[in-house]
């Protein structure tokens, strides 16, 4: 192996008993506004856990375990002593309800969820709509049965399981943009490999460094953001539970982090609401998720002085596959493929497009390529390429520049037009809080570019401001691109992780349309 892992590889011994054996026992390791744990604490919490999965609940290596926790430092807790004791993970989304994580725990073969007792409804409700699920663990709430009743009588050492490194332990359910979840394996190695190259290359980090952001830790981008880069070079993480705007507003000056990481719309709406709140103990800012567009990187760059590092990840690759550093980046642009990666541009035929040529993007590296299903395997990975949904651009200087997801171009009479684009122009006008860009029906030209804008308080949206923001992007955009319906709403369809459903938008597009033509 290029990175020289050794052939057997327990990624949860190298990412937290390495830092006590270091000397980091007394270090901060996690904190919450509930809690502080050292490396040492977290190492005896995540040992007493193994052994009760193992002891009580017959845990056997490979098998599977549904985690469903906000984060917390109780769920990284559970998550390593599952990887500890050989077993694979499948967090979820806080959010999901009983339909979802019953399709996930047939999906993914389920039978015993481990579960924080504030999220009990959803979860007992899962039990009744699939038999595999035999055994629901509650974490916190006190009781006789709770983890922690558990975990107080069983034992602080426990001997790692013996894994390879190409051993399945995180089973990835991807965020559902597209609304079908799809799971992806990834094995003890490919934890380490992003820490190993995206956060090392490109981000990164010190020991003293203290990370911060909103992605919950079922979501990759908050798995490796929040837990294994700060893990892998011995710093500290601070979970919250909710970390939208305010939440991350009223942290960051009084808890100090140096590593933000987040979703660009949540950049947005902290500069918005920011008054004099002090951001300066943040030293590096990571967008994933969606493109980063160019008005948001300005802004918080005119405000903060940080230059955010925008980089394109997916749970199929586990983490970020295209970025750049702060010396290197160019707003606007996604990046370049992370030290480890090959990324190329490809047309329908699947031969590499010229730069300057929008086309799909294809991705290669040490992660990545290992569908759970069949199927997807099939379509999406291609001579060992991952084939990923989005369409970019390669500058002559070998930038990648995203364009939008395939399935988010929008054709209209005969144009390409990316919605992303729109948007991000959209943004720059002082009117705009929010905006999302997709095609409705149109007799005439097939398509028509439809925008949903939700305006900054204040600002009252009529005909007037439809016609302005239209001339707008004429004058910024090719003229073809511009927004023929404008419509103003409260709030745009977003998904957990902070991603706008431009499939929800979309639906609505096409219903109102039908409206339209019904009245
Ligand atoms: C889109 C981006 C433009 C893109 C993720 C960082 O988002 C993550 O994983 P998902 O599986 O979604 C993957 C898809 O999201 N996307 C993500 N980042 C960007 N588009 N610019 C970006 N910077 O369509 C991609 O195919 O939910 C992100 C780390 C881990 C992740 N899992």
């Amino acid at each position: 192996d290029r990175l020289g892992y050794p052939e057997r590889l327990n990624c949860a011994s190298e990412l937290i008993d390495r830092n006590v054996a270091e000397g980091r026992g007394d270090k901060l390791a996690l904190v919450s506004p509930d809690e502080r744990w050292t490396y040492a604490e977290l190492a005896e919490k995540v040992n007493r856990i193994a052994n009760v999965l193992v002891a009580d609940f017959g845990l056997v290596p490979g098998n599977r375990v549904l985690l469903r926790f906000p984060n917390t430092p109780m769920m990284t807790a559970v998550y390593f002593a599952v990887l500890k004791a050989g077993g694979v993970v499948v967090a979820t989304m806080p959010l999901l309800r009983a339909k979802e994580l019953a399709a996930i725990t047939d999906k993914a073969e389920l039978s015993l969820a481990i579960c924080d007792h504030r999220l009990a409804e959803e979860m007992e409700l899962t039990r009744g709509r699939t038999d595999r699920l035999k055994t629901i663990v509650y974490a916190g709430g006190g009781t006789e049965e709770a983890l922690e009743t558990r975990m107080a009588s069983a034992s602080a050492e426990f001997a790692p399981c013996d894994t390879a490194a190409e051993d399945v332990c995180l089973l990835g359910f991807t965020s559902g943009t597209t609304g079908e979840p799809k799971a992806t394996m990834h094995f003890h190695r490919d934890m380490l490999t992003i820490c190993d190259c995206y956060s090392a290359k490109v981000l990164c980090p010190r020991e003293d460094d203290v990370f911060i952001g909103s992605p919950p830790l079922a979501f990759t981008f908050g798995l490796g953001g929040l837990v294994l880069f700060p893990f892998r070079v011995g710093a500290t993480a601070i979970l919250l539970e909710r970390a939208g705007p305010d939440e991350l507003l009223a942290a960051i000056p009084q808890m100090r982090p140096t590593v933000l990481f987040t979703a660009p719309t949540a950049y947005r709406a902290i500069l918005a609401r920011k008054g004099d709140a002090d951001l300066s103990s943040l030293r590096k800012c990571v967008s994933a998720g969606e493109a980063l567009p160019k008005a948001i990187w300005d802004d918080w760059f005119a405000a903060t002085g940080i230059r955010i590092m925008d980089g394109i990840g997916a749970t199929e690759l586990l983490h970020i596959f295209i970025a750049a550093r702060e010396d290197e980046l160019r707003p606007g642009a996604t990046g370049k493929p992370v030290p480890g990666y090959e990324a190329k541009v490809i047309g329908p035929d699947g031969a590499e497009v010229p730069d300057g040529t929008p086309g799909r993007l294809a991705v290669r590296g040490p992660t990545g390529c290992r569908y759970l299903a069949d199927d997807r395997q099939a379509n999406y990975v291609v001579d060992g390429w991952n084939v990923t949904g989005d369409t970019y651009i390669r500058d002559a200087d070998g930038y990648f520049w995203y364009q939008a997801r395939s399935d988010d171009m929008i054709i209209s009479a005969g144009y390409n037009i990316a919605g992303p684009e729109v948007e991000g122009t959209m943004l720059a006008h002082p009117a705009v809080a929010e905006c999302g860009v997709v095609g409705a029906p149109d007799p005439e030209r097939g398509r028509i570019v439809k925008a949903y804008v939700v305006l900054k308080p204040g600002v009252t949206g009529d005909a007037a401001l439809i016609k302005e923001l239209q001339d707008y992007i004429k004058a910024e955009l090719a003229p073809y691109k511009y927004p023929r319906a404008v419509e103003f709403v409260d709030k745009l369809p977003r998904t957990e992780t902070g991603k706008l459903q431009r499939f929800a938008l979309r639906e609505i597009a096409s219903h109102e349309d039908t409206a339209r033509a019904a009245s």
